[in-house]
């Protein structure tokens, strides 16, 4: 039998060396938990970077995923398969849009946004051909394509890959009037951002943010594209995250969560007036609307809707940031404490570079919770939203426990 040790051996022999992951071998889960392949149990609280918010393997989930699986799997789009219809009514309905187009990873929903963004400027908005332009925030992430990497302010992501797309501006995040200046420029098609920042360390924008700037773009005929792979599907504690700020993005993109984790599924949501600029042949995806992928993603939106998931990840947030602040407030280990329903982070007070939020990840996985740091010194916690007070309390109970071993 394997061990973690032989496992990871494996991985670093055979496998390309692109992550650094805790030095946790997983076999199994089950809702909020994992288990080593040493039987050992955690508490799960990144849930795959927000993908499995309904928890792991949730049997509904995983029973559509079967039983699509035994009957038809891919027919490619070269013909029509008698579930994406029913799947594209669904979902439509379901977020109040015209139109989806179905892809896989939550990266390809970002591409599809930035071509469709492109097409509708130079067809509706009638910019001159070739000069469309996107804006962009620092400190975004929205995957690993060339696409993605040119709109980002990260060296790791950026660093030995250039040229990058043209066509693309960088502002500052959560700044209006860097945004205003921008929206001058008549050629821009679109402004799109994460409502909030995940990889960037849960950075959360004032509240005004994103609906002034939503009317900012409106009152341009500027597109406003909401990033919402790791936000939407219940995790901030609405649906959508643009939701708590009551408007309705021009291009809605969804990944992750959309399948509960089972199986890479995208969707992009927007208008009959944007979604059909893009004509037969001229984009699409082997497995995009596959007949599995579409009765996941709907088992999977029922999910959150029918066990009120986003009610709980708002609640049980509250509790998770008012008991963090409290420790902060009597603690110097922790500067702050940031986030939205179960998407939450803490920033450690630590000196630049050092391994502080490394060492404390690891003394949590001993004691059975398990999180990743981001960006060194911040904390991501992101439990799935499946989890009840008693788990969430119990949870908090190791990681203070944890953050008190490594007080400054
Ligand atoms: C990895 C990060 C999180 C995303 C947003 C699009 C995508 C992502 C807001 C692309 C993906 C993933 C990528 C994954 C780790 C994880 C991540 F740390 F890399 F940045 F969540 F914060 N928009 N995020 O967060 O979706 O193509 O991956 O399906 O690269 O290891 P994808």
């Amino acid at each position: 039998m394997l061990t973690s040790k032989n496992i990871i051996e494996l991985e670093y022999r055979y496998g390309a060396h692109n992550y650094h992951p805790l030095p946790v071998v997983l076999e199994k889960g089950s809702g909020i938990f994992l288990w080593d392949v040493e039987g050992k149990k955690y508490f799960d609280f990144l849930s795959a970077y927000s993908a499995v918010n309904q928890g792991h393997c949730h049997p509904k989930i995983i029973s559509a995923l079967v039983n699509q699986s035994q009957k038809l799997t891919l027919t490619s789009r070269a013909f029509h398969n008698n579930i994406l219809g029913q799947y594209e009514k669904f979902i439509t309905q379901f977020f109040a849009y015209d139109k989806v187009l179905p892809m896989n990873t939550g990266v390809e929903g970002g591409e599809t946004a930035v071509k469709l963004a492109r097409k509708w400027g130079y067809e509706v908005k009638k910019i001159p051909k070739d000069s469309a332009k996107i804006v962009f925030v620092e400190g975004n992430f929205w995957g690993r394509t060339l696409g993605a990497i040119s709109s980002s302010t990260d060296p790791s992501s950026t660093n030995g890959f250039g040229p990058f797309m043209p066509g693309y501006e960088i502002i500052p995040y959560n700044d209006l009037e860097a945004l205003k200046n921008s929206l001058k420029d008549p050629n821009v098609a679109a402004f799109m951002v994460e409502p909030i920042q995940g990889e960037a360390g849960v950075v959360v924008p004032d509240e005004n943010y994103l609906l002034d700037a939503y009317n900012m773009c409106k009152s341009k005929n500027v597109l406003f594209i909401a990033d919402e792979v790791q936000t939407g599907i219940g995790r901030t504690g609405k649906m959508l995250c643009c939701d708590h700020h009551g408007f309705k993005p021009d291009i809605l993109i969804l990944g992750k969560a959309l399948s509960g984790g089972v199986f890479p599924v995208s969707a992009i949501l927007a208008s009959d007036e944007v979604m059909l600029t893009i004509k037969p042949g001229e984009h699409g995806s082997t497995f995009g609307g596959n007949p599995v992928a579409c009765q996941v993603a709907i088992s999977a939106l029922n999910v959150i809707k029918e066990e009120k998931l986003a009610e709980n990840a708002q609640l049980m947030g509250e509790v998770f940031r008012t008991r963090l602040q409290d420790f902060a407030d009597n603690n110097n280990i922790v500067t702050k404490v940031r986030g939205k329903g179960l998407l939450n982070a803490i920033v450690i007070n630590d000196k630049e570079g050092s391994d502080i939020a490394w060492n404390i990840c690891l003394n949590m996985a001993e004691k059975g919770l398990l999180a990743k740091p981001t960006h060194g010194n911040i904390i991501r916690f992101a439990p799935p939203l499946i989890i009840n007070r008693k788990e969430l309390d119990d949870c908090i109970d190791i990681i203070i426990s944890s953050l008190k071993e490594f007080e400054v």
